[in-house]
């Protein structure tokens, strides 16, 4: 059995999710495998304590136990699954494609994941008045200026970002949920406002919406 650790709450605005785990938990759904969540405290992120850390060194979400076996990272995460359990495939066969695939997946966790995101995403945890709305702006000026414009770009002409293969797509999918609990715009960026409702319909998608409540989004157990 797959655990997939990571942290989920429910607040007065849905449910809330590790983002980084949401890129490996709608994958682990995409590929159809039979996973169970287990939710850590929030405040382990912090206070990392030394069960959390035996399993990941740096003390983050997410990581993986399948069947004793230790993964974490996200990319590395989405990667092993695909070698391990390669079909559904989640990447495309040809070299350029799927180096196109790659590229798409690591611009979404560098200029989506990697902080960005969290300091938009961290204050819906707190109260309205306790939120510092100058940085949430700030950030959601960067994804409008740098994000939207290439994700426009790269969809043009396309369905989904690398057709069928959901590896590229797995940190935008993560944007979309925030965006679900955020209700950001995408302004001048249509393409990117269809693309994201494309997403948000796939039935795999169930699992990381806020919408769906801590029972429900507990993993398959068979
Ligand atoms: N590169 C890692 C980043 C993981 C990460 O930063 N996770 C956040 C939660 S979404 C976390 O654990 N934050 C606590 C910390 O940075 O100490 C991945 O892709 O898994």
């Amino acid at each position: 059995m797959i655990r997939l650790y990571t942290t989920e709450r429910a607040y007065p605005y849905g449910t809330l999710r590790s983002t980084n785990a949401s890129k490996v938990k709608v994958i682990l759904e995409e590929k159809g495998l039979l996973y169970r969540v287990e939710r850590l405290r929030p405040g382990d992120l912090w206070k990392k304590p030394a069960e959390m850390l035996a399993k990941h060194p740096l003390g983050k979400v997410p990581y993986l136990d399948d069947g004793g076996i230790i993964v974490y990272d996200s990319t590395v995460i989405n990667e092993y699954r695909e070698e391990r359990y390669p079909n559904p495939p989640l990447l495309p066969a040809d070299p350029i494609a799927r180096a196109r695939a790659r590229m798409l997946e690591n611009f979404g966790d560098e200029a989506i994941l990697v902080g960005e995101l969290s300091a938009m995403w961290m204050p819906w945890r707190s109260k309205p008045e306790g939120r510092d709305t100058v940085c949430m702006e700030k950030r959601r000026e960067w994804i409008r200026s740098r994000v939207f414009p290439y994700l426009e770009k790269e969809i043009e002409g396309r369905e989904y970002l690398c057709g069928s293969f959901p590896l590229a797509a797995a940190p935008s999918r993560t944007l979309a949920m925030v965006l679900e609990v955020d209700q950001m715009p995408p302004d001048a960026c249509p393409r990117v406002g269809a693309y994201r409702e494309r997403q948000r319909a796939r039935p795999r998608s169930r699992a990381i919406s806020p919408q769906t409540s801590l029972a429900d989004s507990a993993g398959r157990e068979e």
